[in-house]
């Protein structure tokens, strides 16, 4: 839901959300960040992917996001093509080529291991550590979002993929996030602005566009980029 008398209860169970996941998703430095970015296939109120997220976020890795909500039809079939099954979160890293093959994986614990041996010792969110707890936890997170960014409301894909600086931790950067899964637009996300830019920052390279702020950039993504 995305109106301005809605927006500060949403923002507030954004930031429960947070809460309930220790304020996992801290953004980090990579200390050999990957060439290319990184490609997540996920959507955003799956527990597990969110588990994968709150690693990308505190490696400091950037990724290509395509947004796979459930009755999605634009990104699910890439992931079933490619892995063998419709099973979230899945990654690719297109840099690692072990026999001349990039490495992907669809595990959420064996995702946050390989960014953490591949791209520097990163820190392991606290709440990592918590075996069953940790995903109980995740799930909680979930059903306070009510199952926001769950189900495919396409748009019109963007000529090029948006660009998104947000930490996995943001409140308002979690609700973007919930939009673009549910519009099934595809995004680079960085977890740390390069210009030192407030974020949650979106830059739209279509129309030549800098939105700054969860609500503007909600408003923002709804005008410019309608569900069909
Ligand atoms: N053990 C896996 C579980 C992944 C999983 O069950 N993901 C669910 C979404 S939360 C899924 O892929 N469901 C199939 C679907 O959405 O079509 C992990 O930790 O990544």
């Amino acid at each position: 839901m995305f109106s301005r008398l809605f927006y500060p209860i949403d923002w507030t169970l954004s930031c429960l959300a947070s809460v309930l996941r220790l304020g996992a998703g801290k953004p980090g430095i990579s200390a050999s960040p990957p060439t290319s970015p990184l490609i997540l296939y996920e959507f955003e109120s799956c527990p597990f992917c969110r588990i994968a997220r709150e690693q990308v976020s505190a490696s400091g890795v950037t990724v290509q996001v395509k947004p796979c909500p459930k009755g999605g039809k634009r990104y699910r079939p890439e992931v079933v093509e490619k892995g063998g099954k419709a099973q979230f979160p899945y990654l690719i890293d297109p840099n690692v080529s072990a026999e001349g093959h990039p490495a992907d994986m669809y595990e959420s614990a064996d995702i946050a291991h390989y960014l953490r041996e591949q791209y520097g010792h990163a820190a392991r969110p606290p709440i990592h550590w918590a075996g069953p707890v940790n995903h109980i936890l995740s799930q909680f997170a979930t059903v306070v979002r009510y199952l926001s960014g769950t189900i495919a409301r396409p748009a019109t894909a963007p000529e090029q993929p948006l660009l998104l600086y947000t930490s996995e931790r943001s409140p308002g950067g979690r609700l973007v996030k919930e939009m673009l899964c549910s519009k099934e637009l595809e995004y680079v996300w960085s977890p740390r602005s390069p210009d030192g830019l407030r974020t949650p920052t979106l830059k739209d390279p279509n129309a030549d566009q800098t939105v700054t702020g969860g609500f503007a950039i909600l408003r923002y993504l709804r005008r410019t980029y309608p569900s069909l």
